[in-house]
């Protein structure tokens, strides 16, 4: 039993070693859940992002950190393996299809089992522990059955998928039985909640959409978006893309959707940045998305860019967040076009970078954000026209729409989520 009243548990600690010291690592999760931790005296249990590295507990940037260690064969079971080629693919409805691995489902019960003890260990008696996300599936029920004292909510923070594709998991009845540890469950969506209520109604659970933490898109000096679009030779449409590089983000289609328009002579005077954190290299559809972005970037810019003035401006790195901001308030056309996502946080922060209603959002119907964000140019990413038109519509904004959305953000920020979640918990 430990002294914090309040322990948050997520895959990862929000830090990432560079060079011998640590920042702050990029990422929804992190962004989200920094500053509520901060507020309350409480500590995060996770793991630092180094294989085989064990660290006792530490404190950053007012955080207790607690760190839970993997070693390579966590790290490729448990992660690599059962989270993000079984989980990610079968909770995005098959985009690809996932693997089901008896070895890999083996060690993401073990992997839950250390974190549900580093939590055990760091809770006081009767404290509030809020576990997130589809990692971390079996905590709950584990955890209470070694601390019935403690409360625990669980949020996903990806969507849940329906009951007919759930159950081609082989384990869906252990995944359940973890999940039941819970007092609450929250969801995204309404109808991720829906889907999960198929399978059980035995446990609480609520909708809870994600924000973001405004404080942390800083408003950009108009001197340095004039130099960014200057840099990019000053366009008549600047559009822009923010993703970490995943399946699952719909940048193909994007540049697709860009393609076909420069050809039919609709566009012209643009340039397109797109962003891609790294993310996931050494999974094998990872690659072959990458693969595919880039193959298409060169193309498009082959085809129809010009020396010195390419069409697309790509960065496969992650950005300082402190530019992010820049980015957003430069970008005429923001596109946000997964095929399937829990929230999507970069369409926030662009509405963010936009108190004065220019900008447009292209929006892809399957983002979680499309409910709170109905007033941007929705899209249906499995159809290109839709995308093209869209992004049409898009090049001749109405401001009404992008102050509304930006009203909505301010109000409803991550603050807000954090409070609706816990005073419901
Ligand atoms: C999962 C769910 C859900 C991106 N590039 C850089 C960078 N970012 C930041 C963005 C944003 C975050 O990363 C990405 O958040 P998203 O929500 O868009 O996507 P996921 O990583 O897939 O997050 C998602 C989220 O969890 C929260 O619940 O919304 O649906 O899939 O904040 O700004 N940050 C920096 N450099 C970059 O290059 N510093």
């Amino acid at each position: 039993m430990g002294d914090n009243a309040f322990v948050v548990v997520a895959n990862r600690l929000p830090v990432d070693r560079v060079g011998g010291r640590y920042e702050v690592s990029p990422g929804g999760l992190v962004a989200a859940l920094a500053p509520v931790l901060r507020s309350r005296e409480g500590c995060w249990v996770g793991w630092p992002g180094d294989v085989g590295v064990e660290l006792e507990p530490f404190m950053f940037n007012g955080i207790s950190l607690v760190p839970v260690a993997l070693d390579q064969e966590d790290f490729e079971g448990f992660y690599e393996g059962f989270s993000n080629s079984t989980l990610w693919p079968l909770y995005h409805d098959l985009i690809v299809t996932p693997e089901y691995k008896q070895e890999w489902w083996e060690r993401y019960v073990a992997v839950n089992e250390k974190f549900a003890r580093a939590a055990a260990g760091a809770a006081a008696h009767g404290a509030t522990v809020w576990v997130q996300d589809y990692q971390l599936q079996l905590v709950p029920g584990m955890l209470k059955a070694l601390r019935p004292d403690l409360t625990i909510g669980f949020f996903l923070h990806i969507p849940f998928p329906a009951p007919a594709l759930f159950q081609q998991l082989p384990w869906r009845n252990e995944v359940l039985e973890g999940l039941k540890g819970c007092d609450l469950i929250g969801f995204q969506r309404h109808a991720d909640e829906d889907n999960f209520r198929l399978l059980t109604t035995e446990i609480r659970t609520g909708t809870f959409p994600i924000s973001i933490d405004l404080g942390e898109i800083e408003a950009a000096p108009e001197a340095s978006i004039r130099n960014l679009r200057e840099r990019v030779g000053d366009p008549e449409h600047l559009l822009l893309g923010v993703d970490r590089l995943d399946y699952t983000k719909g940048i193909l289609q994007r540049l697709l959707a860009i393609e076909s328009l420069l050809e039919e002579g609709k566009l012209d005077d643009i340039a397109f940045i797109q962003l891609a954190t790294p993310s996931r290299e050494r999974i094998e559809h990872y690659r072959t998305t990458r693969r595919e972005v880039e193959e298409a970037i060169g193309r498009i810019n082959g085809r129809f860019g010009d020396v010195g003035r390419p069409v697309v401006h790509y960065v496969h790195r992650s950005i300082p967040r402190e530019q992010l901001g820049t980015y957003y308030a430069a970008a005429d056309i923001m596109l946000v076009t997964p095929f399937k996502d829990g929230m999507n946080l970069v369409a926030k922060e662009y509405v963010a970078a936009h108190p004065g209603g220019d900008g447009a959002l292209v929006l892809s119907e399957f983002a979680g954000a499309a409910v709170e964000l109905h007033q941007a140019y929705l899209c249906n990413p499995f159809d290109l026209e839709s995308v093209k038109d869209a992004i049409m519509a898009a090049t001749e904004p109405d401001p009404a729409r992008m102050r509304q959305m930006h009203d909505w953000v301010v109000e409803h920020d991550v603050a807000a989520w954090a409070r609706a979640f816990l005073e419901a918990l």
